[in-house]
């Protein structure tokens, strides 16, 4: 009873994080494979009390898997998603391979759910930072039509994944034990630890980076709304978990800030901490480990006629990566979509 489904790329932040989410929704699966690259073979991962050995990803891995929940980079999708899919097993994929795909849907469960229905063996999950943007913004879409976004975001380390993770606690420590001399990033091209730096991911031919570009280019795909203009800038900053973001929106009906909270209450995924009179507002401290979408500071924007500012927090481990690519596998199985066509 249940489905067979391998985890690629366990050993990772994301992927032990993806092994947690399906312990807690207690997911059906009869069985979890967990796989990574030969540097891991044989090495354990805490699974519902026990632990998984770790298997040696290859062409081979996906016989008789019905689901594979895929964040091992994305040359590794590249290469091995098709081969899953190929072998009967739908793919649910966490790196931004397959994301502008026109074959494979880019999910967000609260928001398009419907865009499962065609799938063709690989689904894609959303960068983080557009995941928790879009659970935050299609109510207010669906209300008032979105013209106009201008996102800046505040993101954390843990999105570059363990290393990254690793290099902030190390250098903070180093810089407490006065060795700030001795400190040499490799994670990112400056020092992290006390510092902001306006660049993620590479930068690209107009000067924006790619994770700017990932937020401008989902958020159509996401919305199936080609008329949404979106501009980023996205910014990582020494927090360990926790992406937050400030995004200042244009729509084409009025919303009053009033009617935008009563709206986001009610919304699927979010839960609105905006009380500015007892200092009570979305953190990344706060979201760290849990699975909603926080938004508060939901201010009318006083220099338009239409628009509104708030801010969004969430685990990007979680909601940014974990959890949204299992509840993705959930929702095919509500839907009854685990099969490749
Ligand atoms: P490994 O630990 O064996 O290197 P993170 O994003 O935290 O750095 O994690 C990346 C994950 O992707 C790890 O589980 C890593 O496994 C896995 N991975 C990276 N490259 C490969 C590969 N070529 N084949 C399989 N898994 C890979
Ligand atoms: C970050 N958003 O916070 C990135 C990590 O496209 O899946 C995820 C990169 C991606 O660094």
């Amino acid at each position: 009873e249940g489905y067979v489904v391998a985890v690629c790329g366990a050993t990772g932040a994301v992927g032990r994080t993806m092994l947690e989410v399906l312990e807690q929704r207690d997911f059906p699966a009869s069985k979890v494979i967990a796989l990574a690259s030969e540097r891991s073979a044989g090495k354990k991962v805490p699974f519902k009390g026990g632990e998984l050995t770790v298997e040696v990803l290859n062409e081979y891995s996906f016989e008789g898997v019905d689901l594979a929940l895929f964040s091992a980079g994305g040359s590794t999708s590249k290469t091995f998603a098709p081969l899953a899919a190929k072998a009967g097993c739908v793919v649910v994929d966490n790196s931004s391979a397959w994301r502008m795909d026109p074959e494979c849907p880019l999910v967000v469960p609260e928001v398009n759910p419907h865009d499962l229905e065609w799938h063709k063996g690989i689904i894609a999950n959303p960068n983080c930072s557009t995941i928790q943007m879009m659970v935050a913004l299609k109510p207010i879409h669906d209300a008032a039509k979105i013209k106009r976004v201008v996102v800046s975001t505040y993101q954390a380390v843990s999105g570059t994944g363990q290393k990254a993770i690793d290099e902030l606690a190390g250098q903070v420590t180093m810089m407490f034990n006065g060795q700030v001399e001795d400190i040499e990033p490799s994670a990112y091209p400056h020092r992290i630890a006390f510092n902001c730096l306006p660049h993620i991911d590479i930068f690209m031919d107009n000067d924006y980076t790619r994770e700017e570009m990932k937020m401008v280019h989902e958020t159509t795909k996401i919305m199936g709304d080609e008329s949404i203009k979106v501009t980023a800038t996205a910014v990582r900053v020494p927090v360990f978990y926790g992406h937050s973001e400030s995004i200042n929106i244009e729509t084409e009906l009025k919303l009053s800030a009033k009617e935008c909270r009563a709206l986001l209450t009610q919304a699927p995924g979010v839960q609105v901490l905006d009380n500015p009179a007892e200092q009570i507002y979305p953190m990344p401290i706060e979201a760290q480990g849990q699975d909603a979408t926080y938004v508060g500071r939901i201010r009318e924007d006083e220099t338009i006629a239409n628009g509104l500012n708030i801010w969004v927090v969430s685990d990007n481990i979680r909601k940014g990566a974990a959890t949204n690519t299992v509840q993705i596998a959930e929702k095919l199985i509500e839907m009854d979509l685990v099969r490749v066509p």
